[in-house]
């Protein structure tokens, strides 16, 4: 199934869920899951936007709960939608944030274990199958837009990526 043809059926707007990066000298900080959705999966700290929060402060609150780090200003890389073909309740809007300074040092929490990775060395077979399809083009500073079809095994079927030239907010 193509991503056109199932968007006719969904009549609900997306939920919005936010990814924030921490970057350091060409390390980013990952994490894994330790639990709830994705759980195992290796990913940026993010979740859902509360109703009437904003995705900025959504996305630093949950930096805060799940790696007890305070992130300052948030530059907005990418907007990521996903489709779930099995489960219109997946269906999320995730808007993937870079922070590049922020208080206090990454740490474990009951959701996610946090930690450093070099670009070259990100493990994308632990993570979203989409993430390879985005994530190198944002480390090399560019800002995306795409759309994900996933079926009940998380595997892709279709997807579209574009980069966008202006500033994403
Ligand atoms: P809460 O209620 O916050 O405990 P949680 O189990 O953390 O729920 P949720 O839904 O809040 O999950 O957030 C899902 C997280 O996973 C967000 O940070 C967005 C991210 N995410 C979801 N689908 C993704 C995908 N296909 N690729 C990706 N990140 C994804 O890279």
């Amino acid at each position: 199934m193509k991503i056109s043809e199932y968007k006719k059926e969904v009549k609900k707007p997306l939920r919005q869920a936010t990814l924030c990066f921490l970057f350091r000298e060409k390390e980013i900080l990952l994490a894994r899951k330790k639990r709830g959705f994705a759980e195992g999966k290796i990913n940026g700290v993010g979740g859902k936007v509360n109703d009437g929060e904003g995705v900025r402060k959504a996305a630093k609150r949950e930096t805060f709960e799940e790696i007890g780090v305070k992130v300052g200003s948030l530059k907005q890389v990418a907007i990521l939608d996903f489709y779930f073909i099995h489960n219109f309740d997946w269906n999320q809007q995730v808007v993937v944030f870079e922070a590049k300074k922020w208080r206090g040092e990454p740490k474990e929490s009951e959701e996610m274990a946090p930690f450093w990775c070099p670009f070259e060395k990100i493990p994308y077979k632990e993570m979203w199958a989409d993430d390879i399809l985005w994530l190198p083009q944002v480390l090399k500073g560019k800002k995306i837009k795409a759309s994900f079809l996933f079926n009940e095994k998380e595997e892709i079927l279709d997807y579209l990526v574009e980069e966008i030239d202006k500033d994403l907010d």
